[in-house]
């Protein structure tokens, strides 16, 4: 096949520069939050569009690109979210979950309460496709779906507290409910409801921490 590779792109930085912008990284990286306390203030949708087309650099199976991202601006269509996502939460919190899960959930404080989801300006509904359907209505199978949308969302997720906004992963499950309010295709998954803005200014986080890095790593080296 003619043309089908290309030289890559790519820019070496000496190591002194490779240390500073990977602890760099680190240190911007390390004050993201998951926030709950949203203001109502809007946020530019040139902003959002740059962060889904970061979202969308991500390397995806056979480079399917196996993703769909539904940002939802319209008040009457958070509120009918808000409401299905609340009725969800509501089952969740009264038995679904069972007594193991709230206990670990207990430090985060929540419960089947989502008033962020009326008030954020922008919530991003991120689905996994599954699988996308031909002219002849055959069914092709999108490889490591899953695995791929979640390396963008991870990528999206960094983008967006880069840019100064914050965010909230917010799994309401089930999340069937989105496929249908935003008309998605059969062969996409909801995968994740981002709720997306500014913080208000006596916004409160937990007082959790992160896993040091002997913790989350194991080395093999190379002693020779
Ligand atoms: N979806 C519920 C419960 C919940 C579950 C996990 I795992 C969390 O990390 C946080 C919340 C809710 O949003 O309240």
């Amino acid at each position: 096949m003619k043309d089908q590779f290309k030289p890559l792109d790519y820019c070496r930085f000496s190591e002194d520069e490779m240390q500073s912008r990977a602890q760099t990284h680190y240190e911007m990286m390390k004050s993201r939050r998951t926030v709950r306390h949203f203001s109502d203030e809007a946020v530019t949708q040139s902003v959002i569009d740059n962060c889904i087309l970061t979202a969308g650099t991500a390397p995806s199976g056979a480079n399917q690109q196996p993703w769909h991202f539904s940002v939802i601006r319209d008040p009457k269509l958070k509120h009918e979210i808000r409401l299905a996502a609340e009725a969800e939460e509501r089952d969740f919190y009264a038995g679904r979950a069972g007594d193991t899960w709230l206990e670990t959930l207990a430090p985060l404080g929540t419960d089947a309460n989502k008033p962020f989801l009326d008030v954020a300006p922008v919530l991003i509904a991120i689905f996994e496709e599954k699988y996308s359907i031909d002219t002849d209505g055959n069914h092709i199978k999108n490889y490591y779906s899953k695995e791929s949308t979640g390396i963008a969302t991870g990528l999206l997720i960094t983008a967006i507290h880069n840019a100064g906004l914050v965010s909230l992963t917010h799994t309401p499950s089930p999340m069937n409910f989105l496929s249908k309010i935003l008309n998605r295709p059969e062969g996409e998954r909801p995968f994740l409801l981002l709720v997306v803005g500014y913080p208000t200014k006596d916004a409160m986080v937990p007082n959790i921490q992160k896993k040091q890095l002997d913790e989350i790593c194991s080395k093999f080296e190379d002693n020779g």
